[in-house]
């Protein structure tokens, strides 16, 4: 009976350890993926795994949860050169929240892998807007994906969609 059960244990611990060993192995294949997307399987699966949903147009109320919104805006009516992307967040009372960090990525949804600038952090400006320089560097189609985190954690994802 104890042999049995000995057998057991060591029959459970070694299931224990593999099962405990595959997040490792699926992370160090992401962390392989190209950034031009030649790497197809690795690169397709990281990206779709995240869902940006498309937001309400520009200068609407687009909910972030508990309440809180954000309304987004650019500085002009986009077209070839720099944009800058200007994202306002806002508690459920009105009042300006500053207490996020916000980041974009922003590409052309027909061209993948051919000039996405990759998540990149938005500035505070003394004002409490979060402002980011995007360039657009052809005409066509464009997508930003923009991301909110509240102490470390996502709380948001949403997409913008427009043509040039
Ligand atoms: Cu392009």
């Amino acid at each position: 009976m104890l042999g049995m059960k000995k057998w057991l244990f060591s029959i459970l611990f070694l299931v224990t350890v593999s099962i405990l060993w595959l997040p490792l192995f699926a992370e160090s294949q992401h962390g392989h993926r190209s950034k031009n997307g030649s790497d197809a399987s690795a690169a397709s699966g990281a990206k779709q795994m995240l869902v940006y949903p498309p937001m309400p147009g520009p200068g609407k109320k687009v909910p972030i949860g508990s309440g809180h919104y954000l309304i987004y805006g650019f500085d002009k009516k986009p077209k070839l050169g720099t944009l800058i992307m200007k994202v306002e967040i806002f508690t459920r009372e009105g009042k300006k929240d500053t207490s996020m960090d916000v980041k974009a990525d922003a590409g052309m949804p027909s061209m993948k892998g051919a000039h996405e600038t990759g998540d990149r952090p938005f500035k505070l400006s003394k004002k409490g807007d979060y402002l980011l320089p995007i360039d657009i560097v052809m005409p066509g189609d464009w997508e930003i994906r923009l991301t909110l985190l509240k102490e470390g954690k996502v709380i948001f994802r949403g997409s913008h969609q427009f043509d040039v």
